[in-house]
């Protein structure tokens, strides 16, 4: 069952509805979160919450509840819609007002959460792992709007999604503007070779996953090497295993990019260690 939270009322699916006036909507002026549900507990809910306060205060916007709030109404939720397994999304915008892109016409912010599920590909591709080719598509640079902002602007991302799909992929490689691998439409890569994982830095300008920064010490308590350095399609091309990882789509292995095989195909040795790694924190 689906439940909405707006600026302190609950709604169900069909009743929740905001403004055609909320510059949300009207410009993307907005940041948000998603959040998975595991046996009835939010999973890494103040990392979460932590990035949508930072992203809201890299644009300029106040949330209107404060953070220890928005955390007991998100555990308040979780109970009230009964979800043990599930997907949160947290939206906060601009809130409604005038057209014209000013935001001082914007009184006040509009808050959401969504408590809901997700599933964005079905059980076999984390074992025979996803295809993917690189999107043409760039990631929006650093200089403009940092990737580390997680806002209501996703259509690059969503461009690149696009690629793939004409393309009959699972997913999309996306590159920053000097032709390094920064991450896929909405999960961050890994690569394995020679037992050192690699991944690229933070700084680059990719979105830091939560799953990411988990991951990375996962991969120290498995006893592996960790580099967070640039990386370019070559070293995924001839990497022993390549994988993603997000909240969505948790730790998912790389079949394949641009039509050639990566490592032996399905999943490896490291990838389904990680992911069993992973499992055993959300059933904690
Ligand atoms: N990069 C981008 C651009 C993202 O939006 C991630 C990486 C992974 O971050 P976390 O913190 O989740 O490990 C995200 C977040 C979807 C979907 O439908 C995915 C995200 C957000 C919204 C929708 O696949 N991923």
């Amino acid at each position: 069952m689906s439940l909405i939270w707006i600026n302190g009322q609950w709604y169900d699916r069909d009743s929740a509805k905001i403004s055609v006036y909320d510059h949300g909507l009207l410009y993307g002026d907005g940041v948000f979160e998603g959040m998975r549900v595991y046996g009835g507990r939010p999973f890494r809910m103040a990392e979460h919450l932590d990035r949508l306060y930072d992203s809201a205060k890299a644009i300029w916007l106040t949330v209107p509840i404060g953070q220890e709030e928005m955390g007991r109404v998100t555990v308040e939720g979780v109970a009230k819609a009964g979800i043990t397994e599930g997907y949160l999304r947290h939206i906060v915008t601009r809130g409604m007002g005038d057209l014209g892109l000013d935001p001082r016409s914007c009184p006040s912010p509009t808050a959401i959460i969504i408590f809901d599920t997700i599933r964005i590909w079905p059980a076999e591709r984390y074992e025979k792992g996803l295809s993917m080719i690189g999107a043409a598509t760039p990631m929006p640079s650093r200089e403009t709007l940092s990737p580390r902002v997680k806002s209501l602007n996703y259509l690059p991302h969503i461009m690149a999604k696009l690629e793939g799909i004409q393309a009959q992929m699972d997913e999309v490689l996306m590159l920053d503007r000097s032709g390094y691998v920064a991450e896929a439409s909405g999960m961050n890569i890994f690569i394995v070779r020679r037992g050192v994982v690699t991944t690229p830095p933070a700084w680059t300008g990719i979105l830091r996953g939560v799953t990411r920064d988990l991951v990375i010490d996962l991969v120290a308590e498995a006893g592996l090497t960790m580099r967070e350095e640039p990386i370019n399609r070559y070293d995924i091309y001839t990497a022993d295993e390549a994988f993603l990882t997000g909240t969505a789509a948790e730790i998912a292995p790389i079949r394949s990019l641009d039509g050639r095989q990566v490592g032996a195909g399905p999943v490896g040795p490291v990838t389904r260690d990680l992911m069993n790694r992973f499992k055993a924190l959300t059933r904690q």
